[in-house]
């Protein structure tokens, strides 16, 4: 990129009170300077000017992170242990192979991989010295396994960084005899790593550790880090998750001492989610906010506890005031996007060939992590042979390819860039070097301004890349607009508020030689230190596949596109049968469509599967023994194959309670395996059942339980949900019974109920 030098022409124009470093374009013209926003309050300064640690920039610039959940539950099936497990379940098969999952992570573009070395059931996937419920009590490997061992070592060798996964929650810690979960034990000072006789000697080189007011449960997580932090190489994340399926005792916990220990042993580490460098966006499904702001308000005084931030406006002016008017604090707190390519978080075998993700679903996770001021930590889930999975590689290999080929060539390299006026010493030429120390920034007292570059010929592009300087300028834009000129004219071609550390904003397709990025809305002078402009490969959206009340499939894609299927499990091809109409499908089947370029491009889109149970083609509600809204949100909702449509328990009387009842008769006697739940769609997930009773029966009279529970991790991922029963139970009716809802809500709702027969 070339600066611009003050010529006499310019010296002319700025006489005509044009902005500071711009000079004329010909034929396009360059805008007039911005109208300055009168004084800014000084909390809104204050914000501009809260910066974040070297190590969360750090992180941050990673971009896109592996997690790994791999413990009793990829053998058991489930998504939350109860602690009970034996050991003997961890198993994992010779051909297990950590290198693969580091391999196949750093293809597709991931930089680090977290793992979880002992979730919520307390089972320790490295060989910790201070409990027996771990690798060493498992046959595998005769008890001398170590995941995180495999898993570091592989890390080192293709250069991507670790990052830990311990769960305070710990239901072994809860439920055995003896464990020190909430088991009410003095709180004394105590000097970590505690020793255990004939253990392994620790490695030489790190201090001890000496804290006050910690009971056995804080001990043993303070042992366990030492353990992780000191054995297993450089660790750069550690994660604490919020969610609890059971507490015990009033156990707290001393994040403070953890923290400690966590900086000393590991200074580069950000500490993720229960801690204060690293914030959970809020869901489970990989979405980012339209505007996610990296400086928070926070309790003052260190009283700040990191609860979980789900709200959609996390950090604009309206909650920088009220927060700044209640005398909180601001902190520089980024967001993590985490999702899975399954359904669950750990490896199911019933979700092989069946992705969650296919790879549209992950470009817009990918847009939505990093291309949207966060990181984007996708959780791929090795199965029980301790591999990723066939169909999980594949989709990485697919996503990593398109990242790649997105942004291999930035249109804006070597453009010349015009601004609408500069801070000394950080120029428009330092807006497009290579380097990402050097920034342009707008002049103090410049909330607004512009950048216009000339690309010097058209260009089409179809993403527009914006980086703030957030490490020593933080993050200051609030809203801009992106210009074209076409077909001689400026037009408004995109739009976006925040950017950060990044915002890659997608747009329609658009050539141009011109280009124009107004920042239309900042906290104090914002700088950014690089601009891109790229083009995406077409890809052919997934098609959809519906199926409705009257057993009718209907596939669709985007216009333009030819769908085939099959309807045998195999993969469709060009070659598979076409779709042209809705076809009937009463009974269990497996559709597979694939949508095809028809301008023999050899473009095809990932294949959609749906999996169908029997049709509720004869089903009804038993309207006496539901508890529903009639006003639009009746119990037929829930069975009508369409997932826009709800059930809802009455909103009156005023004071709802749980239990709430919907009855199902299937018209016919079926032999169920199981159920499924799908909740409502939209983001307040009112009525989301979390615990319930799935009753049988034959005759509508004699009700016989079929299962019962929570659904596990509900309230973090309100999503699909199937349940197996114990055993198979004929019936001809099925009753679901709320007994809790997610949030404490008294109502229950569902987008749709099925079942699962044999
Ligand atoms: C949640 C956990 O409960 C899930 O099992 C999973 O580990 C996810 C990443 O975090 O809170």
């Amino acid at each position: 990129m070339r600066a611009l030098s003050l010529s006499a022409g310019l010296l002319a124009l700025s006489s005509l009170c044009l902005p500071l470093h711009a000079t004329a374009a010909p034929g396009v013209g360059l805008p007039p300077a911005p109208q300055q926003e009168a004084d800014q309050p000084d909390w809104l300064i204050k914000a501009a000017n809260t910066l974040p640690h070297p190590r969360q920039v750090a992180w941050q610039d990673l971009g896109l992170t592996c997690f790994i959940h791999f413990g009793p539950n990829t053998f058991t099936g489930v998504e939350w242990g109860n602690g009970f497990e034996d050991p003997e379940v961890f198993q994992p098969g010779e051909e297990m192979d950590a290198e693969q999952w580091v391999r196949v992570a750093k293809d597709a573009g991931m930089k680090m991989m977290m793992i979880t070395v002992k979730h919520h059931d307390g089972f320790c996937t490295w060989q910790t010295r201070y409990t027996k419920h771990s690798v060493a009590s498992s046959a595998w490997k005769d008890g001398k396994g170590d995941v995180l061992r495999e898993l570091s070592g592989a890390c080192e060798k293709h250069g991507l960084l670790l990052g830990v996964y311990l769960s305070p929650a710990d239901l072994y810690q809860i439920e055995q005899p003896g464990g020190l979960y909430g088991n009410l034990s003095k709180k004394t000072t105590r000097t970590i790593p505690e020793k255990v006789a004939g253990a392994r000697p620790f490695p030489e080189g790190h201090r001890t550790f000496t804290y006050d007011g910690i009971d056995d449960y804080n001990a043993y997580m303070l042992n366990q880090l030492y353990e992780l932090l000191t054995e297993y190489g450089p660790v750069h994340e550690v994660w604490f998750d919020g969610a609890h399926p059971k507490r015990k005792g009033g156990q707290t916990y001393n994040y403070d001492a953890w923290f400690d220990m966590i900086r000393e042993l590991a200074p580069d580490a950000v500490i993720a989610i229960k801690g204060p460098d690293v914030r959970w966006v809020g869901n489970e499904g990989g979405h980012g906010r339209a505007n996610e702001f990296s400086v928070l308000p926070i309790a003052p005084d260190g009283k700040e506890t990191w609860a979980d931030r789900t709200a959609a406006d996390l950090g604009s002016r309206a909650v920088l005031k009220r927060a700044h008017e209640q005398g909180m604090d601001f902190h520089w707190y980024p967001a993590e996007v985490d999702t899975s390519i399954r359904g669950g978080w750990f490896y199911h075998a019933r979700e092989d060939g069946h992705p969650k993700m296919g790879l549209q679903r992950l470009i817009n996770c990918y847009f939505d992590g990093p291309g949207n001021n966060g990181v984007f930590l996708l959780n791929v889930p090795p199965d029980r042979r301790g591999l990723f999975h066939e169909t999980d590689v594949a989709a990485l290999q697919n996503f990593g390819r398109y990242i790649k080929q997105t942004f291999k060539t930035n249109h804006a390299a070597g453009a010349r860039a015009y601004v609408s006026a500069s801070r000394n010493g950080h120029g428009p030429d330092l807006l497009t070097d290579s380097d990402d120390q050097t920034f342009w920034q707008l002049p103090e007292g410049h909330n607004r301004g512009w950048v216009q570059l000339d690309l010097g010929e058209p260009k089409t592009f179809d993403v527009v890349d914006l980086r703030e300087s957030i490490l020593t300028q933080g993050q200051r834009i609030e809203a801009f607009t992106v210009e074209a000129h076409t077909e001689g004219k400026w037009r408004e071609i995109g739009k976006g508020g925040t950017v950060g550390h990044r915002k890659a904003l997608r747009i329609d397709q658009v050539t141009a030689q011109h280009v124009r990025i107004h920042i239309t809305s900042g906290r104090s002078n914002a700088s950014l230190h690089s601009v891109g402009l790229y083009d995406r490969p077409l890809i052919l959206s997934t098609p959809d596949i519906k199926r409705d009340r009257k057993g009718m499939v209907t596939i669709s894609a985007p216009a333009g596109a030819v769908i085939h299927y099959t309807l045998d499990g195999s993969d469709p091809t060009p070659d598979s049968k076409r779709y042209n109409k809705p076809f009937e499908l009463k009974d269990k089947g497996v559709v597979s469509a694939v949508a095809v370029d028809p301008n023999n491009t050899g473009a095809r889109s990932d294949v959609t599967i749906g999996r169908f149970d029997v049709s509720p083609t004869k089903w009804s509600i038993l309207v006496r023994s539901s508890d529903q809204e009639n006003a639009g949100e009746a119990a037929d909702n829930a069975i009508d194959g369409d997932p826009s449509t709800i059930w809802h328990s009455r909103w009156r009387p005023d004071k709802p309670a749980h239990p709430h009842m919907i009855a199902i008769d299937f018209g016919e006697t079926l032999k169920l395996k199981g159920f499924s739940y799908l909740p409502r769609a939209e983001d307040h997930k009112t009525g989301c059942i979390l615990g319930y009773k799935l009753e049988v029966s034959e005759d509508g009279r004699a009700w016989q339980a079929a299962s019962e529970g929570e659904f596990q991790n509900m309230t973090n991922n309100p999503a699909y949900r199937e349940v197996s029963f114990d055993k198979t139970h004929k019936a001809r009716y099925m009753r679901l019974i709320s007994t809790s809802a997610i949030n404490n809500s008294p109502h229950a709702s569902a987008a749709e109920i099925g079942v699962i027969t044999e």
